[in-house]
C-alpha cells in the first residue's frame, strides 16, 4: 500500500511564495486522493504492491489493462507530487541556482541560466489546461524541457526529471487565481538548487 508521507516542511514554511492554505489543501487532500484512489486500483491487482511507484510508472505494461489508466492517473499524481515537494523548500537569500555539473549541463544545452529560466517559464506558462512543465535528462544527460499533460510523468517516457512545476489550477488558484505568471514566478524563489542538482549528479 502506498502511503502519505509529510512534508519535509511546514505548511506555512514557503510563505509568502505558496500561501499555508493552499499547501495545506494541496498535499492533505490533493495529493492524498491520488494516494488512496491508487491503492482503490492496486486491490485489483494486489501483487503490484510490492513494486515502487518509480517501477509501476516506468512500465505500464504490467499493470494489467482495466486499471491502467487509474494507474497512470493517480500513480503518475502520487510521484509526482512527490517530486514536486522534493524541489521546493522553504525561501533562502535570492533562490540559488544550478551547481555543479548541473550548472555546466545548463550553459551547454540552453546557453546560459537566464535562458532556460525564460525558456521554462514560456513553457510552464502556456500549458493548456492542467499539466506540468519539467526539466529533464535523457540517457545522455542531455537537458530538455518538456511539458506532460494531466499527471503523466516523464519516467514513463525513459526520462530522468529534474525540476517540475505543477501548473493545475489547485497549485495556485486561491492565492494567485488566473495569474499563472506570477504564480511561477513566486515558484523560483523556493526551487531547491541543490537538490535539482543532486537529483542530476545521480547516476
Ligand atoms: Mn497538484
Amino acid at each position: 500500500m502506498f502511503t502519505l508521507l509529510k512534508l519535509p516542511y511546514a505548511y506555512d514554511a514557503l510563505e509568502p511564495y505558496f500561501d499555508k492554505q493552499t499547501m495545506e489543501l494541496h498535499h492533505s487532500k490533493h495529493h492524498a486522493t491520488y494516494v488512496t484512489k491508487l491503492n482503490e486500483a492496486l486491490a485489483n491487482a494486489p501483487e503490484l504492491y510490492t513494486k515502487s511507484i518509480e517501477e509501476l510508472l516506468v512500465n505500464l505494461n504490467v499493470v494489467p489493462e482495466n486499471i491502467r489508466t487509474v494507474v497512470t492517473n493517480h500513480g503518475g499524481g502520487h510521484y509526482n507530487h512527490l517530486f514536486f515537494w522534493s524541489i521546493i523548500q522553504p525561501p533562502i537569500g535570492n533562490g540559488g541556482e544550478p551547481e555543479g555539473e548541473l550548472a555546466s549541463a545548463v550553459d551547454r544545452d540552453f546557453g546560459d541560466v537566464t535562458k532556460f529560466r525564460d525558456d521554462f517559464t514560456k513553457a510552464a506558462v502556456s500549458i493548456f489546461g492542467s499539466g506540468w512543465a519539467w526539466l529533464v535528462a535523457n540517457r545522455d544527460n542531455k537537458l530538455s524541457i518538456i511539458t506532460t499533460a494531466n499527471q503523466d510523468s516523464p519516467i514513463t517516457q525513459g526520462l530522468k526529471p529534474l525540476l517540475t512545476i505543477d501548473v493545475w489550477e489547485h497549485a495556485y488558484y486561491l492565492k494567485y487565481q488566473n495569474k499563472r505568471a506570477d504564480y511561477i514566478d513566486a515558484w523560483w524563489k523556493i526551487v531547491n538548487w541543490q537538490e535539482v542538482s543532486r537529483k542530476f549528479a545521480k547516476k
